[in-house]
């Protein structure tokens, strides 16, 4: 039988430190003279820190040299993981410890699949370290999302075939990737955002395995 795997992104997925980006990056905004929205923070979920960072300061109108934009993106990470710092197993979204518990019992292969530089710290907070087979984050690839690599990546580690794959994304960015990729894609949101995705719920908590091996075209 050919392996199926499943690839997981982190944020919004497995965790949601959306609100601490959105604070972190507010910080240095209005340092800079400048605010940003929530609604506009929505636009950078799945969105690289360095491409979250020029479009944030294309939004406040401002074009700077590349080393200071370099220490902007420092001084925000540090913003970002005091507030990373406090998370603990509690963070975990709802149903995630379930689902999690199906695809073992079932004996699938698992891979986190998240652009962000700090995904190791972050599953090492909430207690997930070892509940992956393979690990794709933020320092493993060259192309962020919607560029398939981080996926693609995943999927070799696992010895898997995209046509094998699913993918569980929260961002409209990450919902093309796998697609691009060849996966089959589950979005966890809403399905006016994530229209690309073969299936939408609103979490891992309204889902079961029996559901996601069912999708059509999976073999
Ligand atoms: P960092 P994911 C992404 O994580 C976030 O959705 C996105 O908002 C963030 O800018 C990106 O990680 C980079 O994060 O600054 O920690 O490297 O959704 O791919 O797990
Ligand atoms: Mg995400």
């Amino acid at each position: 039988m050919p392996v199926k795997a499943l690839l997981f992104d982190l944020d919004g997925v497995i965790v949601d430190t959306a609100i601490f980006h959105y604070q972190a990056w507010r910080r240095m905004a209005n340092a800079l003279g400048f605010d940003i929205t929530e609604e506009f923070n929505e636009q950078l979920k799945g969105i690289s820190r360095t491409e979250s960072l020029d479009r944030i300061l294309d939004h406040g109108g401002l074009l700077l040299s590349d080393e200071r934009k370099a220490e902007l993106a420092t001084q925000k990470n540090e913003w970002y993981l005091e507030l990373v710092s406090q998370m603990t197993p509690a963070n975990i979204l709802p149903g995630v410890a379930v689902f999690f518990e199906q695809v073992k019992a079932a004996g699938l292969k698992t891979a986190l699949g998240s652009v962000s530089k700090n995904a190791r710290l972050i599953l090492e907070r909430i207690g997930m370290l070892n509940d992956f087979d393979a690990i794709i984050d933020g320092t493993k690839i060259v192309r962020g999302k919607p560029d398939p690599e981080v996926f693609l990546k995943g999927a070799v580690e696992l010895g898997a075939e995209p046509a094998n794959c699913v993918v569980f994304e929260d961002a409209v960015a990450g919902i093309e990737a796998a697609k691009r990729g060849g996966m089959r894609a589950v979005g966890i949101g809403s399905p006016a955002v994530l229209a690309q995705a073969d299936l939408v719920v609103p979490s891992l908590a309204d889902l079961t395995l029996a559901e996601v091996l069912s999708l059509p075209g999976l073999h």
